[in-house]
C-alpha cells in the first residue's frame, strides 16, 4: 500500500505537514516517505490482517508533494485521524515515532498547516497584542521588559527591589527568569507578595501601568495552586516555561486562568536547533498561539541566542508558502480570528540593538533585556532608562549617537556595550 498520490488536492480540513526527510542508505525517498506517512497515522512496518478496507479509505494520509531535489515531502492527514483539542495526541501522531525510525537518516518537521476546525478546538490567546496593550495602556510603542537577574539567587526582598527599580526606570514588564520557581532562597508566595506590592507602588509613583510576570512553572496541580494564589492576591500576569511543562500542562493553565500567559520557550533549541532531527520554531510558535499564550519568546537575531534573521522573520511576519499557496499562520497574521501573540525579543538585548530590532520586527514587540539593563554602569534604574531612551530615539528616527548627547543613561550604555 502506498500513500503517495501526487494528484491529490488537499481538503480544507486536512492537516498538512512538511518534512525534510533524508532516507538511510539503500532506501528511496518514496519508500521512506511512505514509511513516515504510515507510522505517523494508520500504518506500521508490515502489512497487517486487521487493516479493514474502510480504514484505508477514510483515514489514509496522502503524500501529495515530493521535492526530490531538496528531499522535502508534504503529507495531508485527514482530520478524522486526530482527537481535536488534544495537542499531546496530535503530536504523538505527526511529531512522534517517526523521528526514531531507522529508515530515516534525517527528519526535520518544517511546517504545519492547521485546519480551522482543529484550530478552533483550542482556546487561542485570551488577550493577544491588543489586549496586552489595553491592559498596559500603551498604544503604539514597543514594550520594554526585563528579567530579574541574577537568574536565581536573590532573596525575595532583593528580587522585589530589583523589579521596583526596573519599573521606576521605565520598564513596563518585569519577569522572573525561567529557572526561578520556588527555591529555598526565594520562595514563590513570598516573592509574589513582595514584588506585587512593589509593582503597585511603582504604578503610583510613575502613573503608568506595570506587569509582573511571575513564573508559575511546576507540577500541574502545584502550578494551578500557584496561579490561583496569584489571581486571588491581585497579580496581573503569569509566566510559564511552556516546553519544559509540556503542551498538556499549558492547555490546563489556559483553561484555568483569566490572567495573560507569558510563554518562555526554554528548551526549544533541543527541538529546533539541529536541522537533522527535530521540529521548527515556527511550528512551536503556531502551537503556542493555538493553545493560547499572549506573549512568546522568539529570539532577536542580533542577541546571544541561536536562531537567525530568517527564522525570526518566518515566525513573525506573514509569508507565502511556496507551494500549498496558503499563507502560513504564525504569530501575528490573520488566522481564522485567533488573536495575534506579542513577540518577545530577548537574549543578549541591550540599548544599541533596539533600533535594529524595531526596524525588522516593527512596534508590536516586547524588547526584553536582562543583562542589558542590570549591567548598566549606574545600575537597574539607569539601565531601564537607557532602554526607554533607545526606544524613544528609534521612534523619533534619531540616531542613538545623536540622542545620547542629551541622554546620559544611553550614553553610558553605549560606552559600555558599544553602538
Ligand atoms: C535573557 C533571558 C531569556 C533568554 C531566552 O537574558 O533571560 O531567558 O532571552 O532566550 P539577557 P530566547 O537579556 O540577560 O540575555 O528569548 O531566545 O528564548
Ligand atoms: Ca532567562
Amino acid at each position: 500500500m502506498t500513500f503517495i498520490d501526487l494528484k491529490y488536492k488537499p481538503k480544507r480540513t486536512d492537516v498538512i505537514c512538511q518534512y525534510h526527510v533524508v532516507p538511510e542508505n539503500g532506501k528511496s525517498l518514496r519508500e521512506v516517505a511512505d514509511a513516515v506517512a504510515g507510522e505517523s497515522s494508520i500504518g506500521t512496518w508490515t502489512e497487517i490482517k486487521t487493516m479493514e478496507k474502510g480504514i484505508g479509505q477514510k483515514l489514509a494520509p496522502k503524500i501529495f508533494y515530493i521535492d526530490f531535489t531538496n528531499s522535502k515531502i508534504r503529507i495531508a492527514y485527514p482530520i478524522e485521524l486526530f482527537e481535536l483539542g488534544n495537542l499531546p495526541e496530535i503530536l504523538s501522531s505527526i511529531g512522534g515515532n517517526i523521528f526514531g525510525m531507522k529508515s530515516v537518516k534525517k527528519l526535520f518537521w518544517e511546517d504545519i498547516d492547521i485546519p480551522k476546525k482543529m484550530l478552533k478546538s483550542f482556546k487561542g490567546p485570551q488577550y493577544g497584542i491588543k489586549g496586552i496593550r489595553k491592559m498596559l495602556k500603551i498604544k503604539n510603542r514597543p514594550l520594554v521588559g526585563t528579567i530579574v537577574k541574577p537568574k536565581v539567587g536573590l532573596s525575595e526582598a532583593k528580587h522585589a527591589k530589583v523589579a521596583y527599580d526596573a519599573w521606576l526606570g521605565g520598564c513596563d514588564i518585569v519577569k522572573d527568569d525561567e529557572n526561578l520557581t520556588s527555591q529555598n532562597f526565594n520562595e514563590f508566595k513570598k516573592r509574589f507578595i513582595l514584588t506585587n506590592r512593589m509593582r503597585k507602588i511603582a504604578e503610583k509613583k510613575t502613573g503608568d501601568k506595570k506587569a509582573y510576570l511571575i513564573n508559575c512553572t511546576a507540577e500541574t496541580q502545584e502550578m494551578l495552586r500557584r496561579i490561583k494564589f496569584v489571581e486571588e492576591r491581585g497579580g496581573n500576569y503569569i509566566m510559564l516555561d511552556i516546553l519544559t511543562l509540556g503542551w498538556a500542562c499549558l492547555q490546563t493553565a489556559r483553561n484555568f486562568t483569566k490572567l495573560p500567559i507569558h510563554a518562555h520557550r526554554a528548551g526549544h533549541a533541543m527541538l529546533d536547533r539541529d536541522k537533522n532531527f527535530g521540529m521548527s520554531m515556527e511550528i512551536i510558535a503556531q502551537f503556542a498561539r493555538m493553545v493560547g499564550v499572549d506573549t512568546l519568546h522568539i529570539g532577536t537575531a542580533y542577541g546571544k541566542m541561536s536562531g537567525g534573521k530568517d527564522e525570526i522573520l518566518h515566525i513573525e511576519k506573514e509569508i507565502e508558502s511556496d507551494s500549498t499557496e496558503k499563507t502560513k499562520q504564525y504569530l501575528n497574521q490573520k488566522w481564522f480570528g485567533v488573536k495575534p501573540v506579542f513577540a518577545v525579543a530577548s537574549g543578549g538585548v541591550y540599548p544599541s540593538l533596539v533600533p535594529k530590532i524595531i526596524e525588522f520586527m516593527g512596534n508590536d514587540v516586547v524588547l526584553q533585556a536582562g543583562g542589558g539593563i542590570h549591567g548598566h554602569p549606574l545600575g537597574t534604574v539607569s539601565g531601564a532608562k537607557a532602554m526607554r531612551q533607545a526606544v524613544d530615539a528609534s521612534l523619533k528616527k534619531v540616531s542613538l549617537k545623536e540622542y545620547s548627547k542629551t541622554h546620559e543613561e544611553l550614553k553610558l550604555a553605549i560606552k559600555k556595550w558599544g553602538l
